[in-house]
């Protein structure tokens, strides 16, 4: 028994319930009435029409379209956030993203994750009584405070981050130049040790392989008791890589040997069920965790008939194919066409088993009845779409409606091919109210014709806004919890300018620090994280600062910290001048600090940039630190805008 995971981020009411609920459990299982296995399959930027259920071309997928012809498959299924650790923290949580503070794809440098306080789906089932097991990609925090043993799971194998994230050059050369060369080692984790670093294309080749096997013995050595096994396949993200026994085998090209690759793996895990008498009593979930990544041409899968892919909050992003196979509990060849996502996995899950629902509020709802037919069941239920923290679309029936925003496109650009990107484009999105049932491609704008509807979803959008933030409209979320960090914001002495009036030259981004711009001397320093709440941003231009103390203070030293992290396009000014006045309008400059030219750096720093002088009568500050303005030829963002972030400058 695992009691680090009762005690774990949980209050002792919970602690309670959840030790309650297993020995209910142990009471009541009876011979034959043994608490289901849940098998959770997650697939890598899979697209909705890459199953031959849903419509593929070029290749097949028996063992998938298997499990649907025995179990359901839903039409119109949803991830929350068309992109990785963002959509994983849903799926794992029952949460939007927002609400657990998760966004985007964590980088290596990432210094936060999914916050150990927060119950997974292996946290619950644990509880329950279940051995729990992840392989494959993890994505919600690499560093070890973050990994999967610290969420409810008894054992890992996989990588902890995209597959992707690696120093090897898109022709699978050693990366010398560019976002590459940026990146650390990728390496496969067992627990909480890398074991083994992925260097080439080949090394790719055997992922799907190597998880099928752990896959395969997690069953073969948990068949006595419930488990959950989440099975999060590195494929078919890119770089592509598939087993000799694959190759060529599709007839469509590499990603349709992937493909076909993963569908093995299914076959093989079905096949390790059955021989250990476990086909029928386990629950199977295949699913993916976002849309294609178009731009990749032929290494990316098609979401045809749907609109756009991965990192748009389209169709093409956020629908993607989810059966589930449960015999006895769910009739075969099941289809559903009523609106679900990943987000109601947990609260599913929990109905399930029994296992009580996480203490802390969570989104989704349990998708039961609709898994047993009842297909009007939380026909009404409002699905949200965000991305980067915006609130971009809501769909409620056949309804959605999308809210102004920019949106990366992929239509009109000519995709890359053979692992090698092609360009993506920024595409202004208006007001655009789509009707799912007879526009699946979102192509006929019909918000003028239903300004009734509009206005109904629009105002099913402000419920959200209220409860998970909005930053196309500013709103704070009122429900928002923080994600896991690895530094809490590092405190500052007491110094002379804390409390004091401040006149900024440029306003700072309002995406750090919330855009309050006293977090500058508010006695609390930015740790290592920038998306801490106490850096202040600002892209291309200069941090312009005149700090107005109470009264005339003896000054001697200045102290402005400052953040390096190039891969964020990040730098350190490239000088800071200080300067005092006794009246605010005849400024002394005491001493320019310049600062060697960046060099590439690809570990976060933070730096305080003293300047010391001799004691002068001052009542007013001015710093001016000098944004580096563009990234330099070396960077991998050569020419755009660099950011400055700074936090807390100290008056002493
Ligand atoms: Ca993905
Ligand atoms: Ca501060």
């Amino acid at each position: 028994m695992g009691w680090r995971s009762f005690i774990k981020g949980v209050g002792l009411g919970a602690f309670a319930i959840a030790v309650g609920g297993w020995f209910a459990w142990l009471s009541s299982s009876a011979p034959g009435a043994a608490l289901p296995n849940i098998v959770l399959i997650n697939i890598d930027d899979q697209g909705y029409a890459d199953l031959g259920c849903y419509g593929a071309r070029g290749f097949k997928t028996p063992n998938v379209d298997r499990l649907a012809e025995q179990g359901v498959r839903f039409t119109d299924f949803y991830v929350s956030h068309a992109v990785c650790s963002a959509s994983r923290a849903s799926l794992l949580t029952g949460c939007y993203a927002e609400r657990v503070g998760i966004g985007g794809a964590l980088s290596p440098w990432a210094q936060h994750g999914l916050s150990p306080e927060e119950e997974t789906i292996a946290d619950v089932l644990r509880a329950r009584g279940y051995a729990t097991g992840i392989i494959g990609k993890w994505h919600l925090g690499h560093l070890p405070q973050f990994l999967p043993l610290r969420q409810g799971f008894d054992e890992y194998f996989g990588l902890p981050y995209s597959n992707d994230m690696w120093p090897v050059a898109f022709d699978g050369s050693p990366a010398r130049e560019g976002w590459k060369a940026f990146y650390p080692p990728l390496t496969l984790i067992e627990g909480e040790k890398a074991v083994e670093e992925i260097r080439s294309l080949d090394d790719q080749t055997t992922l799907t392989t190597r998880y099928t096997e752990k896959a395969i013995d997690f069953i073969n050595r948990h068949r006595e008791r419930p488990f959950f096994l989440y099975l999060a396949h590195s494929m078919v993200h890119v770089p592509l890589g598939v087993s000799g026994r694959f190759r060529g085998m599709s007839g469509q090209g590499m990603y349709g040997d992937v493909m076909m690759e993963v569908d093995w793996s299914v076959g093989e895990v079905m096949s390790a069920l059955k021989r250990n008498g476990l086909e029928e009593n386990t629950l199977v979930i295949y699913t993916s965790d976002n849309g294609p990544w178009l731009n990749f041409g032929n290494h990316a899968g098609s979401a045809l008939p749907l609109r756009e892919g991965k990192g748009t909050a389209f169709e093409g992003g956020a629908r993607v194919p989810c059966i589930m196979r449960w015999p006895g509990q769910i009739e075969a060849g099941a289809v559903c066409r009523t609106a679900a996502g990943t987000i109601d996995i947990l609260p599913t899950i929990c109905a399930v088993t029994g296992a009580p629902l996480p203490a802390k509020k969570i989104d989704g709802v349990s998708i039961l009845p609709l898994m047993r037919g009842d297909g009007d069941a939380g026909a009404h239920r409002t699905y949200y779409f965000y991305y980067d923290a915006e609130l971009r679309g809501v769909r409620q029936g056949d309804w959605k409606l999308y809210f102004p925003h920019l949106s990366q496109t992929y239509e009109g650009f000519e995709p890359g091919k053979d692992g090698f990107p092609g360009r993506t484009g920024t595409r202004r999105v208006g007001l655009e109210l789509y009707n799912l049932a007879s526009d699946i491609g979102e192509r006929t704008n019909v918000a003028d014709r239903h300004p009734d509807v509009v206005a109904r979803l629009t105002e099913a959008a402000d419920e959200a806004r209220s409860e998970l933030g909005d930053r196309l409209t500013g709103a704070k979320g009122s429900g928002v919890r923080a994600p896991g960090r690895k530094q809490v914001v590092r405190e500052a002495t007491q110094h002379l300018a804390i409390g004091a009036d401040l006149t900024l030259a440029h306003m700072p981004d309002i995406r750090y620090a919330g855009g309050r711009v006293d977090a500058l001397v508010d006695g609390r320093r930015g740790s290592l994280d920038f998306t801490d709440g106490s850096w202040l941003g600002f892209e291309g231009a200069d941090l312009d600062l005149v700090i107005g103390l109470q009264n005339v203070q003896t000054v001697s030293r200045v102290s402005c910290g400052f953040l390096e992290n190039q891969f964020s396009w990040i730098f350190l000014p490239r000088e800071v001048t200080v300067a005092v006045s006794e009246d605010g309008k005849r400024f002394q400059a005491v001493r320019p600090t310049a600062i060697d030219a960046p060099r590439a750096n690809p570990i976060p720093e933070v730096q305080d940039l003293n300047c010391t002088f001799e004691p002068v009568a001052a009542r007013f500050v001015r710093v001016v630190a000098r944004n580096q303005g563009k990234c330099p030829s070396w960077h991998p963002g050569a020419g755009g805008k660099t950011w400055l972030f700074a936090d807390e400058i100290l008056v002493r």
